[in-house]
């Protein structure tokens, strides 16, 4: 439901935006090389409805179009991810440079995040070289793009890429690897921290990375479950955060690394400018079931040390997602209590939820619940700088396909035709009253 009372002020310089990803919006796929999600598309069974991203929003040829919805919303800045199979492609950073271009001719701060998942089809993430292939071509892309991009992401959400991707086997490349994923992990973090020196080194400054977290609450305060709970949560909110801002894998995880990681270590904590968090929903947890569990389609194995379990009480989004804002602002204060002076200033780097409809006033309600945990989180002290609506526009949503609808903009996947929803010219209001 549309809202009346006004959300509260937020600071001078609070940076508003949107994001999107390559690989769920560009489409031109013959433009670019292959990518680990067109292999794993083509594989039959993979895609709940059977299509795949090779048009998606057909993004490379209607940039100009996308531009001018940006620029029509009023944000400062517009987070889109760079492809490696495109850049890889004869001519492929082009495109990025006349995007670039466009965003700041239209007063849109352009933020590229380097990696969110589309890896090189032929590249493996259990390799370590992957690593440093990665920082070749992040020095590549800044030396194009560095002279008018002045923010960057390294990685999107490693977590799931590690998890869904590589432990369960739901995301591209399809691996069902368990606990034998975690030099996945490994290799993603050591990317990110090769990454920020090669940024650096070509004069970047304001650098960050998007991770996902969210609270892990226990499914009863029995000691199964909460044990069980306390695991996830290293999975979720320590593996890739404790690395990055403390130098070490929490206890429990650290041990099961191959190898010694004590010089990576110190490579992978780079000290970052911001740290980004996508928040979209808390989870709930309990000790293993014994069976394998099917959880909004994600097949769970029965030998894992925990149970995800339905969180009943709070509306849920089409998605299935339950809408609890207040969990916002919980993660974003356990930040500050568990890292203190070591988590530099926070930017939301995605939040969002999947509604039918071009009339969509449970996005609005979403969103003002949303931003308003932001603004407590902001009051009971948390450094926030930035938020980021996910997702500029309705896109391929990975292995679930064009069926769930995350954007401030309708897209019909047939005739490619953009429509604004009632949340874009929501957002473009509240923009409107944050500026005065
Ligand atoms: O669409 C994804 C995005 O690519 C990564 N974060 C979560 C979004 C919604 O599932």
């Amino acid at each position: 439901m549309a809202t009346t009372n006004p959300v509260p002020r937020f600071p001078d310089g609070f940076l508003w935006g949107v994001s999107t990803s390559a690989h769920q919006i560009e489409g031109a796929a013959d433009e670019r090389e292959a990518s680990v999600w067109d292999v794993f598309t083509a594989e039959p069974g993979r895609i709940l409805d059977g299509s795949t991203a090779e048009v998606a929003c057909d993004h490379v040829h209607r940039h100009t179009e996308d531009v001018a919805l940006l620029a029509g919303l009023g944000v400062d800045a517009y987070r889109f991810s760079v492809s490696w199979p495109r850049v890889r492609a004869r001519g492929g950073l082009d495109f990025y440079d006349r995007l670039v271009d466009d965003l700041c001719a239209a007063g849109v701060r352009p933020v590229p995040t380097l990696f969110h998942w589309d890896l090189p089809a032929g590249l493996d993430w259990r390799e370590r070289d992957t690593a440093e292939r990665f920082a070749a071509y992040v020095a590549e892309v800044a030396g194009r793009l560095g002279d008018r991009v002045t923010k960057w992401i390294t990685l999107n959400e490693p977590a799931e890429h590690t998890l869904l991707g590589h432990a369960l086997g739901i995301h591209a490349p399809g691996l069902r690897l368990l606990f034998d994923a975690l030099p996945v992990a490994h290799h993603q973090l050591l990317a990110h921290g090769l990454a920020v020196r090669a940024l650096r080194a070509s004069g970047a400054r304001d650098i960050g990375i998007a991770n996902s977290h969210g609270p892990v609450w226990p499914a009863s305060q029995e000691a199964a479950d909460v044990e069980a709970a306390g695991f996830y949560d290293l999975l979720l909110n320590r593996l890739f955060a404790d690395p990055l801002l403390l130098g070490s894998y929490p206890d429990g995880l650290g041990e099961l690394m191959s190898g010694d990681v004590t010089a990576d270590l110190e490579i992978i904590a780079e000290p970052l400018d911001w740290y980004g968090i996508n928040y979209y929903a808390p989870t709930r947890v309990g000790a293993p079931q014994g069976t394998e569990i099917d959880f909004g389609g994600v097949r769970m194995p029965a030998e894992l040390p925990f149970s995800v379990r339905e969180i009943t009480g709070p509306q849920v989004t089409d998605f299935g997602w339950p809408v609890v804002p207040e969990a916002l602002t919980e993660i974003l204060t356990t930040f500050r209590d568990r890292y203190g002076d070591r988590l530099p200033p926070v930017v939301v780097t995605e939040n969002g939820c999947s509604y039918e409809g071009v009339d969509d006033p449970e996005r609005i309600a979403y969103l003002d619940g949303h931003i308003r945990a932001l603004h407590r989180a902001l009051e009971a002290g948390v450094d926030v700088r930035g938020y980021f609506v996910w997702s500029l526009m309705d896109n391929f949503e990975w292995a679930e396909g064009y069926a769930r609808r995350f954007g401030l903009v309708h897209v019909d996947f047939d005739t490619l035709e953009r429509t604004p929803k009632a949340s874009y010219a929501w957002y473009r209001e509240l923009l409107r009253e944050q500026r005065g």
